[in-house]
């Protein structure tokens, strides 16, 4: 199957575990189209009564558009389960998020829900994390400074640029520097590192954060608990 048809299966399959009257948080991505996509024709259809809470501008329109009810993360008082996408796991369902730069939102989402899923195809599964470059929103202020920072501890740092090659802007019109380091040897140190430096908004290693996973392959969407 191709890459979009095993994102779709995954994206419809992932609509089953959405209850009615749930508070559900709707993630970015290629893979998240889909199921918002689904979501919406469950909703119309169906009349599923669900209130949902988006990670992003882009989703937040999407689901919009398809009558999907919408609240601001600080109207709702919990969110029951969020279904978002991912750029890399790894063996020991740990992840790296934020190659679309929304991973702040999709972090600040994640860790307000009582269960996380995530949808992917099984290019996403790979043995360490690290191959994809691990994204950091950073405040401008202080941005060559703090990439100074990570040159001298050998994180390969790189400012991220848009197509026209102009200076990449998160939603909060913050930078992003993406660290090319091929292997991650050690998730959690690197994550308690980032954590500690000043100007780093948000890294994108989302760990110990997932509940299910449901991957796409060849042989239909498989489900990780
Ligand atoms: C988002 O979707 C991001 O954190 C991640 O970059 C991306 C994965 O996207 P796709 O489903 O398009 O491969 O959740």
């Amino acid at each position: 199957m191709i890459q979009n048809e095993l994102k779709k299966a995954v994206g419809i399959k992932s609509v089953d575990l959405i209850q009615p009257h749930m508070t559900v948080g709707l993630g970015t991505g290629s893979t998240v189209y889909y199921m918002v996509e689904e979501l919406g024709r469950r909703v119309q259809e169906e009349n599923l009564a669900v209130e949902c809470v988006t990670t992003s501008n882009r989703t937040w329109k999407q689901a919009e558009k398809l009558g999907i009810p919408l609240k601001k993360l600080d109207e709702v008082h919990t969110i029951d389960l969020t279904i978002d996408g991912a750029d890399e796991i790894d063996q020991n369902y740990q992840g790296i998020k934020g190659g679309g730069g929304a991973h702040t939102r999709e972090k600040i989402v994640a860790l307000n829900s009582h269960q996380n899923v995530w949808i992917v195809d099984q290019s996403k599964m790979v043995s360490h994390l690290g191959k994809f470059p691990l994204p950091l929103e950073v405040n401008p202020f202080g941005s060559q400074q703090l990439f100074e920072r990570l040159q001298a501890e050998n994180l390969h740092p790189v400012f991220r640029v848009d197509d026209q090659g102009n200076q990449f802007l998160t939603h909060m019109k913050n930078y992003v520097i993406d660290l090319h380091l091929k292997e991650i040897k050690h998730p959690h140190l690197l994550a308690d590192w980032l954590d500690h430096q000043s100007g780093i908004i948000e890294h994108g290693l989302f760990l110990d954060v997932v509940n299910t996973v449901i991957i796409g392959s060849d042989n239909g969407p498989k489900i990780i608990d």
